[in-house]
């Protein structure tokens, strides 16, 4: 049964909240160890109650906005697009990778930022930036999943051309798609889905280890790293593990230590798609920042992908 237009719009909605908040909840740790989290915050309910004040997002947040914006302008990517939303949202601050503050120094000062991104690392990036900022192809390419994939490989080439970063993101941008399809989730086939679109050995092993995770602390075997191998499959896992629950995806994936922002933006992008925003805590998504590009126009954005959704796919 396909979904009615209202709660296809919630879960866009729901899916760049879920990343933004995902983002700035486990923005406050990045980089701590698991320990130490665990040791402030014991409880699921102690790291979710924990913000008083506004939460501000990431790098991660920011340059799905970017993604998002090309999108819903112009109904794929095309790279120039894209290279002008990164360098026009590009706020240093907001935490870049260092490979990728390169890249976007080069695209802002209009120099070749393809020849940056290739010397910086040679063999191209394998971090997680193409995947943290990956959500909005998987919603806007929800019933395509070939030009999903493609679209996903174009959105990360600016900035990561090691196979293994694209396919990170490919692999989040499908779980996107997959969870915004779901009424309700069968892991079984979400991981099967994800196995046959995966390419590489290193991705599969990962993934086969994801579908046999069955508490939260065996998510920490999965990686909680700044690479995008060692952390797109942990926050999918996150994900299928407690599918009906944000506030436990979110957590359990911060309470992993590390890489904490990214694996909670990804796990709360997919979480978010399944969900809807409805589901969201509605505490934190009033708590995410009132700055020009923060919740309102999150939503606003959010619909407007929906809208250019609806004209690609038209309602049966
Ligand atoms: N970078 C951060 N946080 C660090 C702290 C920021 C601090 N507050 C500040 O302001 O400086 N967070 C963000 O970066 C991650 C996404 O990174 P992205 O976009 O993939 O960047 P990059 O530089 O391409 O790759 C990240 C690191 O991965 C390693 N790496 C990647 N490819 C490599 C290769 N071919 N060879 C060797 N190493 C490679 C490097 O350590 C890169 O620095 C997210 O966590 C986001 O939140
Ligand atoms: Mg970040
Ligand atoms: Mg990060």
């Amino acid at each position: 049964m396909s979904l009615s237009d209202d709660v296809l719009r919630h879960r866009f909605q729901g899916c760049l909240l879920g990343l933004a908040i995902g983002d700035a909840l486990g923005g406050k740790f990045e980089a701590q160890s698991a320990e130490g989290i665990r040791a402030r915050f014991p409880t699921v309910s102690s790291l979710i109650d924990y913000p008083q004040e506004e939460i501000w997002y990431t790098d991660d947040t920011q340059m799905a906005i970017g993604v998002a914006e090309t999108l819903a302008d112009h109904g794929e990517i095309v790279e120039r697009h894209l290279c002008t939303a990164f360098a026009s949202n590009y706020v240093p601050s907001r935490g870049y990778g260092r490979g990728a503050r390169a890249v976007l120094e080069a695209m802002e000062e209009g120099r070749d930022y393809r020849q940056v991104a290739e010397q910086y690392f040679p063999g191209g990036s394998y971090g997680n930036g193409a995947a943290m900022r990956v959500a909005p192809v998987g919603l806007l390419f929800r019933d395509d999943q070939s030009r999903l994939w493609e679209q996903a490989r174009l959105s990360a080439l600016p900035t990561h051309l090691h196979p293994l970063g694209i396919e990170g993101a490919q692999l989040l941008a499908l779980a996107v798609a997959l969870g915004s399809h779901s009424q309700s989730l069968d892991r079984d086939t979400f991981f099967t889905n994800l196995l046959t679109a995966c390419q590489s050995a290193a991705y599969r092993t990962k993934l086969e280890e994801a579908a046999r995770v069955r508490t939260a602390d065996d998510l920490s075997h999965l990686g909680n790293r700044i690479e995008a191998l060692e952390s797109v499959p942990t926050a999918i896992a996150s994900f299928a593990l407690t599918p009906e629950s944000f506030e436990e995806t979110v957590s359990h994936v911060i309470f992993v230590g590390g890489d904490t922002d990214t694996l909670a933006a990804m796990a709360g992008a997919v979480s978010g798609a399944y969900l809807g925003i409805d589901r969201l805590p509605q505490r934190l998504v009033g708590l995410v920042e009132s700055s020009p590009k923060g919740r309102s126009y999150l939503l606003e954005l959010a619909d407007r992908l929906f809208a250019r959704h609806r004209q690609l796919t038209p309602a049966a």
